[in-house]
């Protein structure tokens, strides 16, 4: 990992001011109305805008925003400036509802837009029969309040899905990359064929990436815009030259896709892994920095699940799981039910940690708004802004906020002191 060595020393400047204002947690809960009030339907599927302001979530509380009275759940947005929550999987032009339940969506990096999937008759009333067209993508605007239709107009009777935004506003999905980023789809770059199916793009579109059960358990790679597909990581990800005993089942990419964090209880990834159970590790597939990923056959992999006063190498007493990213691949934050990461975890539950892979150290996201005590119920699913300066994550606790009364399952927002100033001094160093 020396070659982030360089980006650390002006991302310490943010660092220095999450430094000064320890002692003073800040957790918020963003499934709340625009006036504040808290709401008891589920919670899921978190995502973050790059610069930490705009949540967005999945529920089906029907009393987030008025006139919502479809009785399935929705995707909604909170912006944290405004303290304003808005219903955005609306159809059509007139902000009407959708008819059946909303659960896959994207949020645009810059919090402006929301790519939803659909079946295409509640997008435009009126064209036949809604189940007639399964899985196509609603695009709103939050700015405009206007919801459109992504398609590729050429293949008007293929349906896309998976909808993920890159860099830049550019819209991804399973079938086809779509460019820019507007609620009207104006071209077509080209089709991630080979990751066809959920599959994970990098920020700069170059690189997709799924995990790999054939030939051997592993990272399935692609990169079509540079000719090269289908290269499977498997024997490069071991320390003993042998496949990975399992395959990685939760993965997060760095924003040129330079660095993968995976999810594994694969046992060969590093020396040492004697826990028996899934652990969070990251690949740096460029290990000299050069831009170009034409390392050998052994890449460094590190275990970022690891038990704390140990040097970086001691075992996860618990399971670890889903993995998000930081932009420049610094910060890897994930879930995790061990309870020796940090000093003092005595919950008995998931939290949510984060990891300095310049520092090797290990923080727990997961606690409560002011002095940090720890929650009293699990916490997990957390995404990440570009800077991994605010975690966003879902938690039953009713101790991370006050006033949590509702017995439910929750979206918490830690901030880590950091401005929007912070994610884009990272965005420009992109490894
Ligand atoms: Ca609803
Ligand atoms: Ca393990
Ligand atoms: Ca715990
Ligand atoms: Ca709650």
């Amino acid at each position: 990992m020396g070659g982030i060595v360089e980006r650390t020393l002006i991302v310490a400047t943010a660092v220095g001011v999450a430094a000064a204002s320890a002692g003073c947690v800040s957790v918020s809960r963003s499934n709340v109305t625009s006036a504040g009030g808290q709401t008891a339907g589920e919670v899921a599927s978190p995502a973050v805008s790059a610069d930490g302001q705009v949540v967005a979530f999945v529920s089906d509380a029907p009393d987030l925003v008025a006139g919502d009275t479809n009785g399935v759940a929705d995707v909604f947005v909170h912006d944290v400036a405004t303290g304003r929550t808005e219903r955005v999987s609306t159809m059509g032009g007139a902000g009407g509802e959708k008819l059946f339940p909303t659960t896959t969506y994207a949020l645009s990096p810059d919090g402006r837009r929301v790519a939803f999937e659909a079946i295409l008759g509640e997008l435009l009333p009126g064209i036949g029969p809604p189940v007639a067209f399964r899985d196509w993508v609603g695009v709103h605007d939050r700015t405009s309040h206007r919801t459109d239709v992504a398609v590729d107009p050429t293949q008007l009777m293929v349906a896309v899905a998976a909808p993920q935004y890159l860099d830049g506003g550019f819209l991804s999905t399973s079938q086809t990359l779509f460019v820019g980023g507007s609620s009207t789809v104006t071209a077509r770059i080209t089709p991630f064929g080979g990751c066809a199916g959920p599959a994970l793009v990098a920020g700069d579109g170059h690189w997709c990436v799924q995990p790999a059960t054939t030939p051997a358990p592993g990272l399935l790679l692609h990169a079509p815009n540079a000719g090269t597909t289908n290269v499977v990581l498997d024997t490069e990800l071991t320390t003993d030259g042998a496949v990975p005993t399992a395959a990685p089942t939760a993965l997060a990419l760095s924003s040129t896709g330079r660095f993968v964090a995976f999810a594994s209880a694969a046992t060969n990834h590093v020396a040492g892994d004697g826990n028996g159970l899934a652990d969070v590790f990251v690949v740096d597939r460029d290990a000299d920095a050069d831009g170009v990923f034409d390392e050998g056959t052994s890449l460094p992999v590190d275990r970022v699940s690891v038990a704390a006063g140990t040097g970086g190498t001691g075992d996860a007493d618990g399971a670890s799981s889903a993995p998000a990213l930081s932009a420049d691949g610094r910060y890897v934050v994930f879930a995790s039910d061990a309870a020796n990461l940090v000093a003092g975890d005595t919950n008995g539950s998931s939290d949510v940690f984060r990891y300095d892979r310049a520092a090797g150290t290990t923080e727990r996201v997961s606690v409560a708004n002011g002095g940090g005590a720890q929650a009293s119920g699990a916490s997990f699913a957390p995404v990440v802004d570009a800077a991994a300066q605010t975690v966003v994550f879902l938690s039953s606790a009713g101790d991370l906020v006050g006033g949590d009364t509702n017995g439910a399952t929750d979206v918490f927002r830690r901030s880590f002191g950091t401005s929007s100033s912070s994610s884009a001094t990272v965005a420009g160093l992109t490894p």
